[in-house]
């Protein structure tokens, strides 16, 4: 069997973290080492790995996904001045966590390119 992720295991309620919502598809939690200063990973509860591993039946998921990050966005006063999106996808992408997650990030201007 192979091991439970770390977010696997926030999910069971094995280990803490700062959850600031959750419902029954997913769980946001702050991110433990932010890069901003609000820093929230949106997760669903269902195991996906990547994004690569969507299936057609998630199209309703990962909408959902979408408007609970609209209401974190509106919730943490990130509306007006803008905020990020991102999701790390493999290795290139600089996924280390393999379980499908949302970062949102926001507080502070972005800059583009990312690196
Ligand atoms: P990524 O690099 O896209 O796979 O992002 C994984 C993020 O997960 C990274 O920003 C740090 C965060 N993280 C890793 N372990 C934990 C943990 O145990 N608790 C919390 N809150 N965040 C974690």
């Amino acid at each position: 069997m192979t091991q439970k992720t770390i977010f696997k295991r926030i999910i069971d309620g094995e280990i803490p973290a700062d959850i600031v919502y959750q419902d029954d598809l997913c769980l946001a939690f702050r991110d433990i080492n932010p890069q901003a200063p609000t820093h929230i990973l949106v997760i669903p509860r269902k195991e996906i790995t990547s994004v690569n591993d969507l299936a057609d039946e998630d199209q309703t998921l990962v909408g959902h996904l979408y408007l609970v990050i609209r209401h974190l966005a509106e919730e943490h006063q990130l509306v007006s001045s803008g905020y990020r999106v991102v999701v790390n996808t493999g290795a290139d992408g600089g996924q280390t966590v393999d379980h499908l997650h949302f970062h949102l990030l926001g507080g502070r201007s972005m800059q583009w390119p990312p690196g």
